[in-house]
């Protein structure tokens, strides 16, 4: 008798393995504590997985934001900081760093994406302003609030069905966009807020067509277009892999012609960048850099560090190089396919196709008893740590917040679970371990019954909202 011979991932999804472009140097233990102590640490945090203590999370999969693991190039830049009040070397680098991979031609710095986001809504945004862009975000919405604009999402319809395979989910809808520009008038939308690899929407990218056409359709209405840079380059690796024409492509060329149909961009570099705190805004238009430049004094520090140190701004210089390499970018994008792949071998429903810089877990297809007003996606989340200390973030109902408006929950169509996969940092092994978590808390669906909330915050509230198991 023949016994069947073992196989690698690679060999059973019929093509070669890939593996991590680096070697690990240096590592910090992990460790799960036992199920008692699972079940205080969550109760203890209003069952709000941003509330929990580090210490008591096995795996994390909260977020890939200043979660990455540096290189020892980026290590041994932090050694090179320039800590000037003024003029800091570091800063140049990384002006010529976002010039050079990016093109634009201004770089504001800051502390990190929201600050950008501030910056550029204060200077852009006038009361009664409408926004129109692929899918809000929590951070870049509430700053356009804040500015008095409103936002409104022109996304493509596909966006909201987490099994349509399309393959450039995040696309802008021509139509609707025309529509809204023509509904409020060209004067009442200062820009187009465009995000590469959209969030909310499970990572879904916007292909070279749309942001071309979109060029002209902003161009035919005098409308400006900034992009939401966040994970840009991740955005390009679909764009080589999806799009025809661009196969032979690198990120670097792809990113740089992407960004050329954009006036200009905001950044959390602590996503693609590498870097565990750090940002930018950056702009072709010289009114906005007199604008932001003058800001950014005010909130986050001088103009040559925006609330960063010069070693931080060093290690983003070298992340940015880094972060751009295809080599880098197959690695990233393919753990995040593996764990998708293997939940969808098991019949666990996630948003598909899957994206890049996380697996999403359809919730509402989850727990299809829960009602949305019980939190289905909040409800997984907490399970999913008690059952093994493996920390994700809810992406449905309470990040969605209320509508300024009425006051009403906004109950998005997407109710998920995000398993964030931070860059550089878990094995293959790590996520075969959340796989079989999530299974397993999947078989015991029929044993949940959602939340109540009982702590709800004016902003924000998903940071800090805390809840309490509701009784059949
Ligand atoms: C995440 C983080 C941050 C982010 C983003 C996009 C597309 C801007 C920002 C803001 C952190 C986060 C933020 C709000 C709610 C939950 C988590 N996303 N644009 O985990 O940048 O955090 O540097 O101020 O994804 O997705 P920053």
């Amino acid at each position: 008798m023949t016994q069947p011979v073992p196989m690698t991932m690679g060999q059973q999804f019929g093509r070669r393995s890939w593996a991590e472009p680096w070697k690990i140097k240096m590592v910090e233990p992990i460790k799960m504590i036992d199920r008692a102590g699972r079940e205080r640490a969550i109760a203890a945090a209003g069952y709000n997985t941003f509330l929990l203590r580090s210490e008591d999370v096995y795996i994390d999969l909260l977020t890939d934001s200043g979660t990455s693991a540096m290189s020892d190039r980026q290590w041994a830049g932090m050694m090179l900081g320039d800590e000037a009040y003024a003029g800091s070397r570091n800063f140049y680098h990384l002006e010529a760093a976002v010039q050079n991979y990016y093109g634009y031609k201004y770089l504001v710095p800051t502390h990190q994406g929201r600050g950008a986001e501030h910056l550029i809504s204060r200077s852009l945004i006038k009361e009664g302003d409408v926004i129109p862009g692929n899918m809000y975000f929590t951070t870049t919405r509430l700053h356009q609030e804040l500015a008095g604009g409103r936002f409104v999402d022109v996304i493509i319809d596909e966006a909201h069905d987490p099994t349509n395979m399309h393959p450039f989910k995040g696309n802008v809808d021509l139509g609707k966009l025309e529509d809204v520009i023509q509904r409020v008038g060209a004067a009442k939308i200062p820009y187009v807020s465009l995000a590469g690899t959209v969030n909310m929407a499970g990572g879904q990218p916007v292909s070279m067509a749309n942001v071309q056409a979109l060029r002209e359709l902003c161009d035919r209405y005098g409308i400006r277009l900034y992009l939401d840079a966040t994970r840009m380059a991740e955005n390009a690796w679909f764009i080589q892999q999806r799009e025809e024409g661009y196969a032979g492509k690198s990120i670097a060329a792809i990113v740089k012609e992407f960004c050329s149909y954009t006036d200009g961009a905001w950044m959390s570099a602590k996503k693609d960048h590498l870097v565990n705190i750090g940002g930018w805004l950056a702009m072709n238009h010289e009114d906005l850099f007199e604008a932001a430049s003058n800001l950014v004094v005010v909130y986050e520090g001088l103009h040559t560090y925006g609330g960063m140190a010069g070693r931080d701004m060093e290690a983003l210089a070298i992340g940015i190089e880094e972060a751009l390499q295809d080599d880098h970018m197959n690695s990233r994008i393919g753990q995040v396919l593996y764990l998708g792949e293997l939940l969808t071998d098991w019949g666990i429903p996630i948003v598909h196709p899957v994206g890049g810089h996380a697996i999403f877990l359809d919730a509402k297809a989850i727990y299809p008893h829960v009602p949305q007003d019980r939190f289905p996606a909040q409800t997984l989340a907490a399970q999913l740590y008690l059952d093994s200390g493996i920390r994700a973030m809810e992406r449905g109902v309470v990040s969605a917040g209320r509508d300024p408006a009425t006051g009403d929950h906004r109950y998005p169509k997407l109710e998920l679970v995000r398993l964030t996969i931070p860059r550089r940092v878990y094995t293959q092994a790590h996520m075969d371990v959340v796989a079989e978590a999530v299974k397993a808390v999947y078989d015991e669906r029929n044993r949940v019954h959602g939340l109540e909330m009982v702590h709800e915050p004016k902003y924000l509230r998903f940071f800090q909202a805390r809840f309490a198991p509701v009784q059949p």
